[in-house]
């Protein structure tokens, strides 16, 4: 378990870069989309070693618009692989989905409304992510949620290694549609398969893990819930609490 609070802590860290740090996400949508087709490398002054944000993004920065890559975690807290979410130049955007350690199945999958998610039951992260306010599943009548997501199959060895396209979102916070919204957006993933169909939630049972795809902005009302593990950028956030995860070393 002391792993685990450390990967939180990790974790948080991160999604606060990702919400006050644009360095982290790789933004330059208006860039030239014509002459950046190879991923080989990017056209850095010499000598570019000292930009420090340059070396994570050096790869995705011609390829994509938006990129953010969060850790995966289930109900016991522990991180069980990555879910990187990315847009391309024209708008599409992806999951690519790395985890390990599942059981095998078939199992519900949904952006859900709210940037929270504290194990063991990940609730905090609301309903389905559904700004447009249609029926759920690819089955119903108006649906479906823009969150809503193909079922997760898992196989025999418990990993699941593969890229799903988000149709009817994007990453741009000021985009229609936006992950990147005031109250933040969590990946879930459930217990049981989503049957496409039952309101408002697919039959699909509880939730297994999670990953915050943004955490909520200051200006939402969820924005306080995760400030408690947040104090080492917002000095302006009210409680002060000693960061007592940070001395937990990670012995493997
Ligand atoms: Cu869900």
């Amino acid at each position: 378990m002391k792993n685990f609070k450390k990967l939180v802590t990790l974790t948080s860290a991160g999604l606060l870069l990702s919400a006050f740090n644009p360095s982290t996400m790789t933004i330059f949508a208006e860039e030239s989309s014509d002459s950046v087709e190879t991923t080989e490398s990017v056209e850095t002054t010499e000598g570019a070693e000292s930009e420090a944000t340059t070396e994570e993004s050096a790869e995705s920065t011609e390829e994509y618009a938006f990129e953010v890559e969060t850790d995966v975690i289930n109900s016991d807290e522990e991180v069980i692989g990555t879910a990187t979410f990315r847009e391309d130049q024209e708008g599409l955007v992806t999951v690519e989905l790395e985890l390990e350690g599942l059981e095998e199945g078939e199992f519900g999958m949904h952006i859900h409304e709210v940037g929270l998610a504290t194990a063991p039951t990940f609730e905090d992260a609301g309903s389905h992510f559904n700004p447009t306010d249609v029926e759920h599943g690819t089955d119903s009548e108006t649906g479906p949620h823009a969150g809503d997501l193909p079922n997760l199959m898992v196989g025999e060895d418990g990993t699941v290694s593969e890229t799903i396209e988000i149709p009817d979102v994007t990453l741009d916070p000021e985009g229609e549609n936006t992950l990147n919204s005031t109250d933040g957006t969590t990946l879930i993933i459930h217990t049981e398969a989503d049957d496409y169909e039952t309101q408002p939630t697919g039959d699909a049972g509880d939730r297994q893990a999670a990953a915050v795809i943004f955490a909520p902005l200051e200006d939402s009302e969820f924005y306080e819930a995760e400030s408690d593990q947040s104090s080492d950028e917002e000095s302006s956030i009210d409680s002060e609490e000693a960061p007592e995860e940070s001395s937990e070393e990670s012995s493997e």
